[in-house]
């Protein structure tokens, strides 16, 4: 047996590039160890139920905290304390975040923390959203918000960690796409998805299809046109749709598929964020040989102007991805 922990893995993957500092390896590891405290507080979720709602105090006579901002203060604190990030920026917190130590980290991390958030209460898988880009400037006491604004194509790293029926990790650095199983017994993430690799189509569609009445004439036909019979094109589609972001990029990912988040009347540029939710998804799915667009620009040649900013979000597998932009794009 041939087990490989995720940090073995991140310093083997370095080892591919001969001019590597070591740094990116330690960033890696530190989001994999701020994932296994998230992990730790997810499996318990329902005991807050037992040991006291959100908001108000638990036993200790400490403030119990909604899952969302304690795993958001978990990764901040987690990470934000070895001097390896200049700055931060979270889907949880309005402005940047400037770490102590600050001046000494050359990288930047963009997180959501736990995303998907409505489904916690619930049992159902939520997750973890990280992207990590160089400072543009050589001097990181000064990096700022422009070193978080930066194109989902010059991120270094990206990857999101779903806490589902199993805990599994997945990063990219930009050589294929590789996901870890988290096994409880020995506190691991070991290796379980080597070099995934999605398939060019899938059967799957994956979008709010209560939101029907909100979308656009295109995005209508598109769901008019998936769920009519053509054996050729392997139509119908069947649909899946979690609720998490992360929940349902990872099935399409593993299995074939296409996620479309489009512009609605009360979201006219997508519900998504470009820095925490589509960039970081949008490297994973092209390195592992899908597609993500806006329905009309590849996510990754966008130019962000605001940390929050929000962008429709048309990602999967290939074939399927564009068949969905061209009804966006009204050429069908
Ligand atoms: P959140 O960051 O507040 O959790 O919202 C993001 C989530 C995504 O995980 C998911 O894809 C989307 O919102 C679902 O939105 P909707 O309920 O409109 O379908
Ligand atoms: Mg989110």
């Amino acid at each position: 047996m041939n087990l490989v922990t995720i940090e073995r893995h991140i310093l083997e993957q370095q080892k591919l590039f001969p001019e590597a500092s070591g740094e990116l390896t330690d960033l890696l590891t530190d989001v994999a160890f701020a994932a296994k405290l998230v992990r730790r507080e997810v499996v318990r979720a329902g005991l807050v139920d037992i040991l006291g709602f959100a908001g108000t105090t638990n036993v200790q006579g400490e403030e119990v905290k909604k899952l969302d901002l304690f795993a958001n203060e978990k990764i901040i604190n987690a990470i934000g304390q070895h001097g390896r990030f200049a700055v931060m920026g979270s889907e949880e917190n309005d402005g940047i975040i400037i770490p102590p130590k600050n001046e000494t980290g050359n990288y930047a991390l963009l997180f959501d923390p736990l995303d998907g958030s409505s489904n916690i209460d619930v049992n159902v898988s939520v997750g973890t959203i990280f992207s990590i880009y160089k400072l543009k400037g050589d001097d990181p006491g000064k990096a700022s918000i422009s070193d978080c604004l930066q194109r989902g194509s010059e991120q270094v790293a990206a990857g999101y960690v779903i806490y589902g029926s199993s805990v599994v990790m997945v990063y990219t650095t930009g050589n294929g796409v590789h996901g870890f199983t988290y096994d409880p017994t020995i506190g691991e993430f070991l290796l379980s998805h080597e070099n995934i690799v999605t398939p060019k189509t899938g059967k799957y569609y994956s979008i709010n299809e209560g939101s029907y009445a909100q979308f656009n004439e295109g995005t209508k036909k598109y769901l008019d046109y998936i769920k009519e019979e053509d054996p050729a094109t392997g139509r119908p589609y069947s649909t899946r749709y979690i609720g998490s972001l992360v929940a349902d990029f990872h099935r399409n990912l593993l299995t074939g598929g296409v996620f479309v988040y489009p512009p609605t009347t009360t979201h006219t540029n997508g519900k998504l964020r470009l820095m925490y939710e589509a960039n970081p998804l949008a490297f994973i799915c092209e390195q592992a040989g899908g597609r993500a667009t806006d329905g009309r620009n590849r996510i990754l040649d966008l130019q962000p102007t605001a940390l929050h900013q929000r962008t429709p979000l048309y990602i999967g597998s290939e074939d399927d991805v564009i068949v969905a932009e061209e009804f966006e794009q009204g050429v069908r």
